[in-house]
């Protein structure tokens, strides 16, 4: 992947164009390596009111997102890139968990249109004829898939070649490897009578190459066993992590 083209479908666009104005993203877009645009439904109404959102049949409380102003919007997201490596992605709590694994695919593209939704819902019809793939963020409930997008939007520019400095580049090494990240100290070496490990001082960059990698295999076994489970282990780091389990 070259570089990657956002398509933000939401009512809320100051919400995503501001909160990707900072750090990383920020300087992605900067550099020419993402775009990012985004599509108002509201700029596709025909009615007087500017009218988004729609009672939903069947009743109950609360509204749908109208259809003809949402389709439009994706519709010309969808027209604005390239339709052969492009996907359609509706940000739901009924989608697909979102993983590291899945943001890594999703570099094969070059045009990621993501829909952001508001109110309870869109109607399914639109789901069926618009959207490829629906992700979510995990099992809780947010106010609207911005947020949701701008994780994605986030995620997924880490991974555009030249997006991170190198200082960035060689620390993503330790997350992309499926184990949860090693502790981090800074000076001064002792804080309240607590030290750093002695390890990290001693300027012996293999040993403490070593222990970091064994300190994310304590923390995943510990915080997230399931991780390991999962995961498909080289002859090396077996060995490793065969040698912690007699340790400890
Ligand atoms: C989604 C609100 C669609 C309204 C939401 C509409 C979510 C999640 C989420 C809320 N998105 N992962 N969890 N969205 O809660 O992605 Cl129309």
């Amino acid at each position: 992947m070259a570089s990657m083209r956002f398509d933000v479908v939401t009512l809320f666009p100051e919400m995503i164009q501001q909160a990707s104005g900072f750090g990383i993203v920020g300087r992605a877009i900067d550099n020419q390596l993402v775009d990012l645009v985004t599509w108002n439904p509201r700029d596709f109404t025909e009615d007087r009111h500017r009218t988004v959102d729609a009672r939903p049949y069947g009743g109950g409380p609360g509204m749908v997102m109208m259809y003809q102003p949402l389709q439009d919007a994706i519709i010309n997201a969808k027209k604005a890139g390239d339709s052969k490596a492009r996907k359609v992605v509706y940000l739901s709590p009924q989608g697909r968990p979102l993983t590291q694994d899945l943001l890594v695919k999703t570099c094969e593209l070059t045009q990621l249109v993501l829909v952001a939704g508001r109110y309870e819902g869109i109607d399914e019809r639109l789901i069926e004829a618009e959207i490829d793939e629906e992700w979510s963020l995990g099992d809780y409930v947010i106010s609207g898939g911005e947020l949701a997008a701008l994780v994605v939007i986030d995620a997924v520019t880490r991974l555009v070649p030249g997006a991170l400095g190198a200082q960035e580049s060689a620390q993503q090494d330790s997350y992309m490897n499926g184990l949860l990240d090693c502790p981090h100290y800074t000076r001064p070496e002792l804080i309240d009578g607590k030290s750093v490990p002695s390890v990290l001082l001693s300027g012996n960059h293999a040993e403490i190459a070593r222990w970091r990698l064994q300190q994310s295999w304590k923390n995943t076994r510990s915080k997230r066993p399931d991780l390991l489970n999962e995961m498909a282990l080289s002859d090396e780091q077996a060995a490793l992590l065969k040698e912690i389990k007699t340790k400890s």
